[in-house]
């Protein structure tokens, strides 16, 4: 099966195929070139690399003429075989070769000129097993059946290990009449792209070794692209093609990034994993949806939101989670989470329940709320951030809007420039931040390195001290470390929610 590229290769042994063609058509194609060597055969060579890399079958590389006489055979031979590739076919045209489905009676090699070449790629393969199919042109070129025979037989003598015999005839009679008088005197290739109409198993019973078929995963790709470039470009949407093109993750399992993961265990030093403690203890209305269950256990087509939201925690390496759950506590179930319960959810606030998994916050920890979806990438981000404490601030959440938020006050407001690293921090977060003061909405996610971790505790524990601790929020908590120690702010636009009403459920539910 014909493959012009290292994930077309992955492809053709992916659907079962015991051998790939790199074709010289496809593989110019894939290059914008034309199939008139205007691709160097070290270029070629370097795709046949990726493709060898790609996949573990054997490969039979189209050679065109061998690029050149006896001498450009020899080396492309070695370099081939160095390359683990495991044959070539040369053609007995000259170079610069001519697609065969072009034009009639192009002009074919001496037969001794090319038998030169068939024995120097015979003499120059360094491995035992490399084969050389030499590819008869007579009959496309409109030469006689004979001369067709004479070439094979010349070619064969030569020390070419099989015979591709090639036809643009939109039927296969010719192909089966040179069989037959062939006789298996080596194995036979062909080439059905004009006369594809014929069932495989005549082949087979006409004792033909090998099929190639030569063009059809570059002429599929050719019309999926075309397909799905024009709707974006009419539609300036990804609605109608999202469900019919490969999904990103599909990529991810052809390239074999679950290989690179465990290499990554295997050899990257290893830090300790983040933990994660998810505040899950509060009600919340929602229009009479949570009078059974609490918010995190809404569904989100087919998942809760808390195993939306764990799941997105698992993505980013964050595996040790622990859920404070309080309202309607045993319908909060999650299989591999720690969970701990806040008995006293209805008398005291958040922070409370964050001291009531003080023993998870330990080394680096994410704190998150139990109603929120957000997109991995701003998780990602507060996990490299070099700050001791981090905290995700949408700048939409600058403008005013109804409803129970947390408002940010920071050093900085955001300058509009993602690529501008100035560090902004925290100065205060509280729902009743003035319109003038207020830089962002903070999406109930942070992170704390290990020291960033001790400075949590020391503040829970001044809390408790102070007896604040129970009608504490963690706006007032993270406030109070920002007064201390700095608390980095990190903007964002969007791409977060928070379930606090039925639009908010709604939106959740189209939040892929
Ligand atoms: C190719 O695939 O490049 C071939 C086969 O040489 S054909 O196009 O049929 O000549
Ligand atoms: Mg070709």
């Amino acid at each position: 099966m014909e493959a012009h590229d290292g994930l077309s290769a992955k492809i053709v042994q992916e659907a079962g195929f015991r051998g790939v063609w790199a074709s010289g058509l496809t593989t110019s194609a894939a290059l914008g070139l034309r199939d008139s060597n205007e691709a160097s055969w070290t270029q070629v060579l370097e795709v046949l690399e990726y493709m060898a890399d790609a996949t573990t079958l054997p490969i039979l590389v189209d050679g065109d003429t061998g690029h050149g006489n006896f001498n450009n055979v020899r080396r492309f031979v070695r370099k081939l075989c160095e390359r683990g590739i495991a044959g070539v076919c040369i053609e007995d045209k000259l170079f610069p070769k001519t697609n065969s489905f072009i034009g009639e009676a192009q002009p074919l090699a001496d037969v001794d000129e090319f038998c030169g070449r068939i024995k120097a790629g015979k003499d120059s393969q360094t491995d035992d097993d490399f084969v050389l199919v030499a590819r008869v042109e007579a009959l496309i070129s409109g030469h006689s059946m004979e001369e067709a025979l004479r070439r094979a037989e010349a070619y064969h003598a030569a020390g070419a290990d099989a015979i591709l015999i090639h036809s643009k005839k939109s039927n296969a009679d010719e192909i089966f009449t040179f069989a037959e008088r062939w006789g298996n005197r080596a194995p036979l290739v062909i080439v059905p792209t004009m006369y594809y109409a014929t069932p495989t198993d005549l082949y087979r019973q006409a004792g033909i070794s090998t099929i190639i078929w030569a063009n059809h995963l570059l002429r599929a790709s050719m019309a999926a692209m075309r397909e799905t470039a024009a709707r974006i470009h009419e539609d300036e949407s990804l609605m109608r093609v999202e469900g019919s093109v490969s999904t990103v993750k599909d990529i991810f399992r052809l390239m074999g990034n679950a290989e690179l993961e465990e290499a990554e265990r295997r050899y990257l030093p290893s830090k300790p994993a983040p933990s994660a403690v998810v505040l899950a203890a509060g009600g919340g209305e929602l229009g009479g949806m949570t009078t059974d269950q609490p918010k995190c256990m809404l569904d989100i087509r087919g998942q809760s939101l808390l195993q939306r939201l764990v799941g997105t925690l698992r993505e980013s390496g964050v595996r040790d989670v622990s859920v404070v759950r309080g309202q309607h506590k045993e319908a909060v179930t999650l299989q591999g989470v720690r969970m701990v319960d806040n008995d006293r959810h209805a008398s005291t606030g958040e922070a409370m329940s964050l001291a009531c998994a003080r023993d998870a916050i330990k080394g680096e920890t994410v704190v998150a709320y139990g109603d929120v979806l957000f997109r991995r990438y701003i998780l990602d981000s507060l996990l490299t951030s070099s700050a001791d404490v981090v905290v995700a601030v949408d700048t939409l959440g600058a403008q005013p809007r109804p409803g129970n938020r947390d408002l940010v006050t920071a050093d900085r407001r955001f300058s509009g420039d993602y690529l501008d690293d100035r560090p902004a921090h925290l100065v205060r977060l509280a729902g009743d931040v003035p319109a003038a003061e207020c830089h962002g909405e903070w999406m109930g996610l942070a992170r704390f390195t290990a020291r960033g971790a001790g400075w949590l505790q020391e503040e829970i524990a001044a809390m408790e001290a102070e007896g604040v601790l129970e009608g504490a929020d963690m706006p007032l908590l993270l406030t109070r470390i920002a007064a201390k120690h700095p608390v980095r702010v990190k903007y964002f636009t969007g791409h977060w929610l928070d379930v606090d009403t039925l639009t908010d459920l709604a939106e959740a539910r189209n939040f892929t």
